[in-house]
């Protein structure tokens, strides 16, 4: 009998029972080891539930990790720089099933659930969308019951805190370990050895190897994640970095030289310190890449590891298998050097030949894109490369070597076309490592996050490898899991949906919400949808005070836009459209005013440290929301707000309680979005122009349900060109929202370059690359569109129903669904 057999079962019925709990909670508030055991307020009784809720989750997590290891199934691994995982003690029980169990038990403390999970801070290992993508996967994975897993870093400072100062966007690390993370594990027992720089050798019978350099460790820590409703909990396996005691040079040490002593406790330090060290240096740039091979090689090792374990008798002759067994997903290109690592392992230590180890990786691993931006394709310096992985270099060497010898034998026709789809560029002045290109010629599948966007790779960004492997391609639309976006985040709005749909089953099953399109125009509905929505917004609005001190009316028009600010999600036409709106108001007769609808409009977003528009765009809608919020003649009818340190749990408050929400990147340049989606599930209209997911949300919805306005992708290189060709004739609306600015109605910070950057070539911005300019008078029709609509009641309740009734199609199960049986061949593996 293993340990595992032998320990009782945490989720037996008697242990989910309040008092029990309420024991449990107490046992852990006085035997934890990190507070005194006298006091318990809040933030123990936090601390104290979330081990209590662990309990439940380690037996799951261990019961699902021996049933994978008996039935031995092919496995997924989701490769990811990013989690944004939010935080877990809400969902934690909400999938367990124990809710109301815990609400009860907190009770007996005097504490309500709500409060308690409110203590909580946010893993924010995650940039934006991709690492909220990653971690809403990881919620579809166990509740599907699929034998996947995902791999990480265990950052010590996740994305920074964004604070507002006078002078714009303050970035602060965000501690969210502090205390401790009561969710991970700790597993002293997983540990690889990773080597950086050092060089190649060569036996005397030719096999190269690498060797020297400085070897560092990986220590595991494992965070599970439950399905819903389900036995099966999975792991997120994050990586952290260690260096061992004889690493530490005790005679340094005592000579007082304290630094040198420890170098390499330092080094090993700085590559987990934070996501997205600053690249601006030399130093910054290797510190990435570091991180990127450190997630890569931790986690092939360990794969290969389990592979092994789990059937002894595998030997090395049994390689071929490796494919029925394991599929590597690569979240966009920061994980490519799983590729080369691959290779490296099963070649130089597992002892294979090239061509057999190439089809073995050619099989397991697979590349999601998740942009077009040229700016965002990462390339690596082949120089910085070659010092820091040498093996890995010659790897990729040969790589680039096969790939166009096999276009030069097999394509004549291609030969024009064969330098820009190499994986080496090899430009004198900066030759560089093409990560896509590597990832397109060594994945066996590539797949984009919605329909527009998979056909922009097939037919732009990778048109030219298409003819060659044509099944290559794919499309999978990306989606959100419904537990932690409507069923938890918006309990009032949850029980309608129940109630109507007379099941709950649409938590796992989210096209069952198209039952609601038979009730969209019932009174009753209408009443209690409302009357949820309101509630939602009150709560909004409690947090836009505590957080800005600002007060807004909740009978306003709730006006949405939160993702990470960049120039092509145009929160500056959003912002120029407000200042437009503040303009004409000015100018209203104070009779005409009381026809307008008040609308509340908020901003959420961080902006890359040092990307300088972004921060530009975040301080000047800090700036229009100091005057108009303040301007007495018009408050009643605008506000604009900014809200600071956007994150997970923000949005869970700001997604309930939103009626309009905006989505409007120019055609083309957003891959998917999935915020669209999370705010239509959640009855919220979208303003949005035909990009990304936005496509098919409209197609689900219904056009009716869709405010749309802006160039299609297809116009956008025309109008791109028209605009270089001074072709631009700017609509008067524009000009003057701009001039508002420029003439310093909203302070005297200098607005030129940011607005320069609209303009037609200026040195400053790229000539509207974005396109505002064409697309704003569209978008201010739309905007008087929504105005009318809203005066309408009913129509308007009607048209958020109709919006959360269209949005079956976007649950990451689907998804995930699709992944699993399209590209990784996995079926579901359910605990017994
Ligand atoms: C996002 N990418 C896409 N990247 O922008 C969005 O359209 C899509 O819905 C989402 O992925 C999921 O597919 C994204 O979030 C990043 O955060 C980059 C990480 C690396 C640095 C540059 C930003």
């Amino acid at each position: 009998m293993s340990a595992a057999d032998k320990v009782k079962p945490a989720a037996s019925p008697a242990a989910q029972e309040p008092s029990a709990i309420a024991g449990n909670i107490s046992y852990h508030a006085q035997y934890s080891p990190h507070f005194s055991p006298l006091a318990f307020g809040p933030e123990q009784a936090f601390y104290a539930t979330a081990e209590s809720v662990r309990d439940h989750l380690l037996q799951r997590w261990n019961d699902t990790y021996l049933h994978f290891h008996k039935t031995d199934p092919k496995q997924t691994y989701y490769l990811s720089m990013e989690y944004l995982q939010g935080r877990a003690l809400t969902n934690a029980v909400g999938n367990l099933g124990i809710t109301g169990a815990y609400a009860d038990a907190l009770k007996k403390f005097g504490y309500e659930l709500e409060a308690i999970a409110g203590q909580e801070r946010d893993a924010a290992l995650g940039n934006g969308g991709l690492g909220r993508l990653a971690s809403c996967f990881l919620d579809s994975m166990a509740t599907l019951n699929l034998p996947s897993w995902g791999y990480g870093l265990r950052y010590r400072y996740g994305l920074f805190k964004q604070r507002i100062a006078q002078e714009g966007q303050e970035e602060i690390a965000e501690d969210w370990l502090d205390k401790f993370s009561p969710w991970e594990i700790v597993r002293h027992d997983v540990v690889y050895p990773i080597r950086f720089f050092g060089h190649v050798e060569i036996s005397p019978d030719g096999k190269r190897k690498w060797a020297g350099g400085e070897v560092l460790s990986a220590l595991a820590y494992d965070v599970p994640i439950p399905g819903y409703k389900t036995k099966n909990a999975i792991s997120l396996r994050l990586w952290d970095a260690k260096a061992t005691a004889e690493d530490f040079n005790l005679f340094q040490f005592n000579d007082g030289q304290y630094e040198s002593a420890a170098q390499l406790h330092s080094r090993a330090q700085q590559i987990c310190a934070v996501l997205y060290p600053g690249d601006a240096t030399e130093e910054g740039k290797l510190l990435r890449l570091k991180q990127q091979y450190f997630l890569c090689s931790a986690s092939l090792q360990d794969i290969i590891f389990r592979f092994k374990e789990r059937k002894s008798d595998r030997v090395s002759g049994k390689w071929s298998e490796f494919p029925s067994k394991v599929a590597v997903q690569m979240n966009d290109t920061h994980p490519t050097l799983a590729i080369p690592e691959l290779m490296r392992l099963l070649m130089d230590v597992e002892g294979l030949g090239w061509d057999e180890a190439w089809d073995v990786t050619n099989k397991t691993v697979a590349y999601t894109n998740h942009t077009v931006l040229p700016e965002a394709l990462e390339k690596w310096s082949q120089a910085v490369m070659r010092k820091l992985l040498p093996r890995h270099m010659e790897i990729i060497e040969e790589i680039d070597k096969r790939f166009r010898e096999m276009v030069i034998s097999t394509r004549k026709d291609m030969e024009g076309k064969i330098e820009s789809m190499r994986v080496l560029d090899n430009n004198p002045e900066k030759p560089v490592v093409r990560m896509a290109n590597l990832c397109v010629v060594a994945g066996h599948t590539v797949n984009g996050v919605a329909e527009l966007h998979s056909n922009i790779l097939k037919e732009e960004l990778f048109a030219d490898y298409l003819s060659i492997w044509p099944k290559k391609f794919q499309n999978k639309t990306n989606g959100i899991t419904p537990r932690r976006w409507l069923r938890f985040c918006n309990p009032e709005l949850s029980e309608i949906v129940t109630k109507w749909l007379k099941t709950d089953q649409w938590t796992s099953n989210l096209d069952l919400l198209t039952g609601l399109r038979k009730f969209a125009d019932d009174e009753k509905l209408h009443a209690e949808w409302a009357a949820a929505k309101l509630a939602s917004k009150k709560r909004l609005a409690k947090h836009v005070l505590d957080v800005t001190g600002v007060t807004i009316d909740p009978n306003s028009l709730f006006d949405i836009q939160i993702k990470r600010i960049h120039e092509y999600k145009r929160q500056l036409m959003n912002i120029l459209g407000a200042v437009y709106r503040y303009k004409k108001l000015k100018e209203m007769s104070a009779a005409d005013r009381q026809k307008v609808t008040p609308r509340t409009v908020m901003v959420g977003g961080k902006a890359f440290a040092t990307y300088t528009n972004a921060k530009r765009i975040v301080k000047l809608v800090n700036d229009v929301g100091a005057v108009v919020n303040n301007d007495a003649d018009v408050n009643k009818y605008l506000k604009v707000v900014f809200i600071p340190n956007y994150n997970v749990s923000v949005a869970e408050v700001l997604i309930p309680g939103s009626e309009l929400s905006q989505h409007i990147s120019t055609a083309g340049m957003e891959a998917s979005g999935t915020s669209n989606m999370k705010f239509s599930l959640n009855g919220c209209v979208i303003i949005g122009t035909l990009d990304g997911a936005n496509v098919e949300i409209r197609e689900e919805v219904g056009q009716d349900n869709f405010f749309l306005f802006g160039a299609k992708a297809d116009q956008v290189a025309g109008l791109r060109k028209d605009r270089e060709n001074g072709l631009f004739k700017p609509d008067p609306r524009f000009e003057e929202a701009k001039q508002f600015i420029r003439s310093g109605a909203f302070g005297t910070y200098d607005y030129t370059p940011l607005l320069d950057s609209l303009e037609g070539n200026t040195g400053f911005g790229r000539g509207d690359y974005f396109l505002v300019g064409y697309d704003f008078p569209s978008y201010i029709d739309a905007q008087a569109r929504v105005d009318e609509a809203y005066k309408d009641k009913k129509k308007w309740i009607k048209m958020s129903i109709l919006n959360t009734a269209g949005s079956g199609k976007f649950s990451s199960d689907r998804t995930i669904d699709q992944y699993a049986k399209e590209i990784w061949g996995i079926s579901a593996c359910p605990v017994p």
